[in-house]
């Protein structure tokens, strides 16, 4: 999976690289300065004397030493001044610079922390958001695993806004899936019992779903009744007009399981890759459904995981960056693997 959110301490991953939030002298401090070296050892900061400090925004890189990962990419983070200081800026700059020397190295994967979240005091959704954003961009046009680790998670909130968005969303459908109160229901059965009626089917009365978003026909499910889901996925990146790499950096699907995936024609994908398909191609909900029956996964209204999938169909926000940020808010697993 190109972009991982992973909770860790960054010193035990295994990665290429990890990236360092450090100040601009570069000798060391607190927070994950300070745990990388002392894990890192004393070399490291003998290798850091001679790189003689690094500008905010701006990123050096020294070997791993003791680590597990090879190599270290030391930046900085910008301290928080309230926003107005060009914060979101210089920022972003760490993650972009890093990013490139990660690939001037050519390296195959980098494990970033919250740069600035910690001492520098950045708000950590803001921080979260920036973040993902920027390496959403990186790997829509490069191959890197990304891995963002999130130290606390009790610190740690998706924005205000759209976690009670998503909550709510969660608390409507489930009040769809048992849309007749019980205590009501119980009454119900009294009075029809008392009366001695017989008792109707007491069904759930939904609302038709809205036509514009019923996109298929009968005709085409029947056409493509007989296709496997790797025939459908590759007929759907043809018809959208989509390329190959295009898909599956939208998918956040690596190079290598999507050629598994096109040389099988039987394979049978994991759920959360078939729904990161969906969302690259931007399926409508009936469509999203087809293509995970292919797997042999339907999306119900009874988790919470595809609940948050449904709620972003319906919103047409087809990021799926954000819609990690969002599952691994909830707690549920990541799109993409
Ligand atoms: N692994 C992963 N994340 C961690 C770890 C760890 N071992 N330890 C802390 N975090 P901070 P900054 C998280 O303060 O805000 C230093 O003294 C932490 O929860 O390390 O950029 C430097 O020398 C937070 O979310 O970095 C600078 O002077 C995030 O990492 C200054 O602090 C960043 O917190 C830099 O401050």
């Amino acid at each position: 999976m190109p972009l991982e959110i992973i909770r860790n301490d960054i010193t035990k991953v295994h990665a290429d690289a990890i990236v360092n939030a450090a100040n601009t002298s570069l000798l060391g401090g607190g927070g994950v300065d300070g745990a990388i070296h002392r894990a890192a050892g004393s070399q490291l900061l003998a290798e850091c004397r001679a790189l003689g400090g690094c500008e905010i925004g701006q990123a050096k890189i020294t070997k791993g030493y003791k680590l597990p990962a090879k190599y270290i990419i030391h930046t900085v983070g910008p301290v928080w001044h309230g926003g107005n200081d060009n914060e979101e800026k210089l920022l972003a700059d760490c993650y972009k610079n890093s990013l490139a020397l990660a690939k001037k190295h050519n390296l195959e994967s980098i494990a970033f922390p919250l740069i600035s979240s910690g001492a520098f005091g950045y708000p950590k959704d803001r921080a979260l958001k920036t973040a993902i954003s920027i390496i959403g961009d990186f790997l829509l046009s490069n191959d890197m695993t990304v891995y963002l680790v999130v130290f606390d998670k009790a610190a740690f909130a998706l924005s205000e806004k759209l976690f009670s968005s998503i909550t709510q969303y969660i608390d409507d459908k489930y009040i769809e899936e048992h849309p007749v109160d019980r205590s009501n229901r119980l009454e119900e059965r009294h009075i029809l019992k008392e009366y001695c009626i017989e008792e109707p089917m007491l069904s759930p009365i939904r609302e038709p779903e809205p036509a514009a978003k019923r996109k298929r026909s009968l005709d085409d499910v029947v056409k493509h009744m007989d296709e496997t889901f790797s025939q459908m996925l590759l007929r759907l990146i043809d018809e959208k007009g989509m390329t190959d790499a295009e898909t599956y950096k939208k998918a956040n699907i690596d190079r290598k399981l999507f050629s598994k995936i096109r040389n099988d024609i039987n394979y049978k994908p994991s759920k959360p890759t078939a729904i990161a398909f969906a969302i690259a191609l931007r399926l409508n909900l009936d469509e999203t459904k087809d293509l995970l029956l292919k797997a042999g996964f339907a999306l119900s209204h009874s988790s919470k995981f595809d609940i948050i999938i449904q709620y972003f169909i319906d919103e047409e926000n087809y990021n799926i960056f954000e819609i990690n940020e969002a599952l691994f808010a909830f707690d549920q697993n990541l799109l993409g693997v």
